[in-house]
């Protein structure tokens, strides 16, 4: 049988996923290994991904330590135990919005990388930019603003691309640096996402851009799927000439490049478009038709359903993307999630048991309390001034302040979800915080919906296994969606987390405050 692999590239890690698939009834997760960036590479200097910075607004990442981390990744691979002679496809799952600048000798570089050094001593000379900026950069208001006026308003910008123009979406970023290093921005020959610059690693050349990740630009036109030239136009000069091309999602661009054959004895696998882990987390959650809500509880909060047609969200904090099915989906994103619990937990020198004992111990509703953690400028509602807010009580004991902050936390991400017009019986959660029964508890009471806990740590880069299969096996996506994920996107305990019907009217009350 077939083998797949999926990667994740994090903000904190990289992870990979290896599954078995033949489209019949065998089927199942054969490796999984996730390195984090802090402890595997920590001399790129790193803190929880994202390099140090004096200004809060500001957030970029080596895209070197993405490099080298997959070297490292592909070296364990090779030396597990896995037939990986079998591995038919590859494809990945990454952090949405990031975006890397490759300079004119970057497609040569690409081309002639040589299997006797290491990767990220290679790649750094086809870079324009030494660093990318990622979705925790909240410094392009300016940009959004003059980029938002320029195409005839934010109306006009979130009709075209499903969003209105945001701060850490590349266009604003693009703008950005071509305003403020102009020179760099002329040496600069192409302009990737996360997802499509590792793409371009593993196929040895540029690689395109899916839909689903390309609509997190506020570049893409969603319906026609292409470049909105209004926007490209408004950005950046000789813009369009920068980015990359945008192929349907789960399509081969390409094989495997030599370096990854010759370093590591792989087979000439299929490269597969990569696409953004909310993206991918849809489909590894199995949320591949109308009804189920997701909710992914890593760096950043998310709250996502798949959509038929795209319904925007006025107010301005959501999104829609495409899916991986090739239908849309809808998405909220507060910045300040785990990094926020994990914040609190220590200031109380709690671990995270202790952090589960008091939200156990407190009492729904925090009589009243709730705290809006925006320790960092929040995505959703927009906030740019970051500081935490308070409302109700002061908080007399830590698990006051624990509770009060998840159930801020999962209020906030209901309330700025309901533009999506579903009302959700079930959510499927994952993310390193769904490995929480009680955060998932305070989910369900908040929302009202029961709550199954799906593999915490793997959803995204199963997603993009998956995609990477259905480019193998069904490229004319003869099967049922349902049918091609089933067996693995399965919730992991039989029995879902049930909402507590006094809890929840307890919070339809708070919701209003
Ligand atoms: P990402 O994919 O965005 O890098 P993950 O989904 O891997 O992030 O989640 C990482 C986060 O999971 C950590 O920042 C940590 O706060 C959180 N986490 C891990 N274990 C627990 C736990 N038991 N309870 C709550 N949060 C946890
Ligand atoms: C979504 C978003 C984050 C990133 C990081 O819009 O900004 O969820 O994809 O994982």
């Amino acid at each position: 049988m077939p083998f797949y692999l999926g990667f994740d590239c994090s903000t904190q890690s990289l992870t990979a996923v290896v599954i078995a698939h033949d489209a019949g009834r065998e089927r199942g997760i054969v490796f999984a290994s996730s390195l984090v960036f802090d402890e595997t590479l920590p001399h790129h200097g790193t803190r929880s991904g994202v390099l140090p910075q004096d200004d809060p607004a500001v957030a970029v990442s080596p895209p070197l330590m993405w490099v080298e981390a997959l070297d490292v990744m592909m070296e364990r691979l090779a030396g597990s135990r896995l037939d990986l002679g079998r591995l038919a496809a590859i494809s990945g799952a990454a952090q949405q919005h990031g975006s890397v600048y490759l300079n004119r000798s970057s497609a040569g570089i690409l081309r002639e990388l040589d299997a006797s050094r290491p990767l990220a001593s290679q790649v750094g000379a086809a870079l324009s930019r030494e660093v990318a900026p990622i979705w925790m950069d909240s410094s392009t208001a300016a940009y959004c603003a003059e980029i938002a006026e320029a195409v005839g308003g934010d109306d006009e910008m979130l009709g075209h691309t499903g969003s209105r123009a945001t701060e850490r979406f590349a266009g604003p970023q693009i703008r950005k640096f071509f305003r403020e290093s102009p020179a760099a921005y002329e040496a600069t020959a192409v302009i990737h996402l996360v997802s499509s610059f590792c793409a371009s690693l593993l196929a040895g050349r540029h690689a395109p851009l899916d839909p689903c990740d390309a609509s997190g630009m506020n570049l893409m036109d969603l319906e026609t799927r292409r470049w909105w030239p209004p926007a490209l136009d408004r950005t950046a000069p000789g813009l369009a000439s920068r980015l990359p091309a945008i192929v349907p999602s789960c399509t081969a661009i390409g094989t495997l490049s030599r370096y990854w054959r010759e370093r590591y004895r792989l087979p000439p696998a299929k490269v597969v478009v990569w696409s953004g882990d909310n993206p991918c987390s849809l489909v590894g959650v199995g949320l591949v038709r109308e009804g189920i809500l997701g909710v992914s509880l890593g760096t950043s909060d998310t709250f996502f359903g798949p959509m038929r047609e795209p319904r925007v969200d006025r107010s301005g904090s959501g999104h829609v993307f495409g899916a991986p099915t090739g239908d849309f989906m809808g998405l909220t994103c507060a910045r300040n999630g785990s990094l926020a619990r994990d914040r609190v937990r220590r200031e109380h020198g709690l671990d995270w048991d202790g952090f589960s004992r008091a939200l156990e111990i407190g009492v729904g509703g925090s009589k009243g309390r709730i705290l809006l953690p925006w320790y960092e400028p929040e995505t959703t509602p927009r906030v740019l001034t970051p500081g935490v807010r308070r409302f109700g009580p002061p908080a007399e004991q830590p698990e006051d302040e624990v509770r009060a902050l998840v159930e801020g936390q999962m209020m906030s991400l209901m309330l700025h979800s309901q533009w999506m017009g579903v009302s959700a019986d079930r959510i499927h959660a994952t993310g390193g915080a769904a490995s929480n029964p009680q955060i998932l508890q305070v989910l369900a009471d908040v929302s009202g919906a029961e709550v199954y806990r799906l593999d915490a740590a793997h959803s995204a880069a199963l997603g993009a296994a998956l995609c990477a299969a259905r480019a193998d096996l069904d490229p004319e996506g003869r099967i049922g969606w349902d049918e091609f994920v089933s067996g693995f996107a399965e919730p992991v305990d039989a029995s879902p987390i049930r909402p507590d019907p006094a809890r929840h009217a307890l919070y339809e009350e708070l919701l209003k405050v």
